[in-house]
């Protein structure tokens, strides 16, 4: 196809093409602009922006998660995460959320951080220590769209982060970027699981690529060290058993039966993580975004207990910590500290 903005001929030039010139250009436009190029620019662009990693996949329906996710929804191992049962079509198929749309971008964005949080502490996962990821990849992703833009011409499509029904991991693992490891989450061979996935859902032909194999192996790390039970066979999570689902999903009290069992995190989990082998290749994130406020790091119990609404504000300022808002987080700390 002619993409208009590749060979436009400066007019303060004022050179006139042969006809032979501009049925090479022609030719040359078409070579350039195939599924297969367009495929590379996204590549080569999401590596300038910082991705880790960039796989494509043909925009479709979703045909093996459809019943999954039905089954999932059905035994309510979403608890009160309502809003998992709307759009449940759009869910599974992007060209419902962006009319025209012939490709899934799926991209990897690292957050594991250089330094952590005191081990004798109430823990926060590690994706929420610096600025909320929603927003942060959000305007990377646009910025990304709008250099596509500029190399190849129109493009019509929108970015997801975490921000629609869509299945973000079912995305990535087709593109090849990783697969779905016991716990649920996407394992990328070079990077392990500390990243955040992002999409553009465009109208724009690429080149797709293929799912890769599972390298979980026999290993069953993260099952047997749940504290929950939460990690079910096949890949299942039962989310409303997960510490992550407690500390921030649930609105209500949280069932005393989880007391023991939380391991002091106070702001999601990471145990299932931390336990992989695949973690080990773990490289810290150098976005600047991410980066934790000094006094998330280096407060003690103690500290967390005496947090004032107003340090809260400060603390978490940009943070995804927000989300459970100040009296949220000292629910989950008074839980923590119950005798
Ligand atoms: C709701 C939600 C949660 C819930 C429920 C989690 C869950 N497993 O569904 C709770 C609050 C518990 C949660 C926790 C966490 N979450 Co969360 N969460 C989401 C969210 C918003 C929706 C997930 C969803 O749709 N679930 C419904 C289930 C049924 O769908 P699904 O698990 O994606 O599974 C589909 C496919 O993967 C596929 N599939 C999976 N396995 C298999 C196996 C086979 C054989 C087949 C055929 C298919 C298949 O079929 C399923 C369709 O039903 C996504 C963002 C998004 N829009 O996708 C982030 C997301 C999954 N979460 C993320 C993160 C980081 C976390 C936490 C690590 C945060 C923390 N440290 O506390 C934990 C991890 C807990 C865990 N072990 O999964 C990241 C995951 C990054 C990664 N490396 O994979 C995401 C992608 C957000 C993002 N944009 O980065 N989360
Ligand atoms: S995040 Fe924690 S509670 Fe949730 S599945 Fe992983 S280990 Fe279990
Ligand atoms: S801990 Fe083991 S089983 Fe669990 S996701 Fe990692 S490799 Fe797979």
């Amino acid at each position: 196809m002619w993409r208009k903005n590749r060979f436009k001929t400066k007019q303060s030039e004022n050179k006139v093409l042969s006809a032979k010139q501009i049925v090479l250009c022609i030719i040359v436009a078409e070579f350039m602009s195939s599924p297969r190029s367009n495929s590379d620019a996204v590549k080569r662009l999401s590596k300038q922006f910082g991705f880790i990693d960039c796989g494509i996949s043909k925009a479709d329906f979703l045909e093996e998660e459809a019943s999954r996710l039905e089954l999932w929804l059905q035994n309510k191992f979403h608890g009160e995460m309502h809003y998992l049962e709307n759009y449940f079509d759009k869910r599974l198929d992007p060209r419902l959320l962006v009319p025209g749309a012939k490709t899934v971008v799926s991209l990897l964005f690292n957050y594991y951080p250089e330094s952590k949080q005191n081990s004798d502490t109430y823990k926060i996962a590690k994706y929420a220590y610096g600025e909320d990821y929603h927003t942060v990849l959000k305007d990377k992703c646009n910025e990304l769209l709008d250099q596509l833009r500029s190399l190849v011409g129109h493009v019509e499509g929108r970015v997801f982060v975490d921000s629609a029904p869509i299945l973000e991991r079912a995305w990535a693992e087709r593109s090849g970027i990783g697969w779905i490891g016991k716990h649920g989450l996407l394992i990328n061979k070079k990077q392990g699981s500390y990243f955040f996935l992002a999409e553009l859902v465009i109208d724009l032909e690429c080149e797709p690529d293929g799912k890769i194999k599972d390298f979980c192996g026999t290993c069953t790390k993260c099952v047997d060290s749940c504290p929950t039970e939460a990690i079910l066979p096949n890949k299942t999570l039962n989310a409303s058993k997960c510490i992550s689902y407690l500390t921030i999903e649930l609105k209500n009290e949280m069932p005393i039966a989880f007391k023991d069992k939380m391991n002091d995190w106070m702001f999601g989990c990471d145990i299932c993580q931390d336990v992989c082998p695949w973690n080990k290749f773990s490289s810290p994130h150098t976005e600047p975004r991410f980066m934790a406020n000094g006094d998330l790091l280096s407060f003690n119990k103690a500290d967390w207990e005496e947090l004032s609404e107003s340090s809260f504000q400060k603390v978490f300022s940009k943070s995804a910590v927000k989300r459970t808002k100040f009296k949220g987080l000292m629910r989950n700390i008074k839980f923590l500290d119950k005798p």
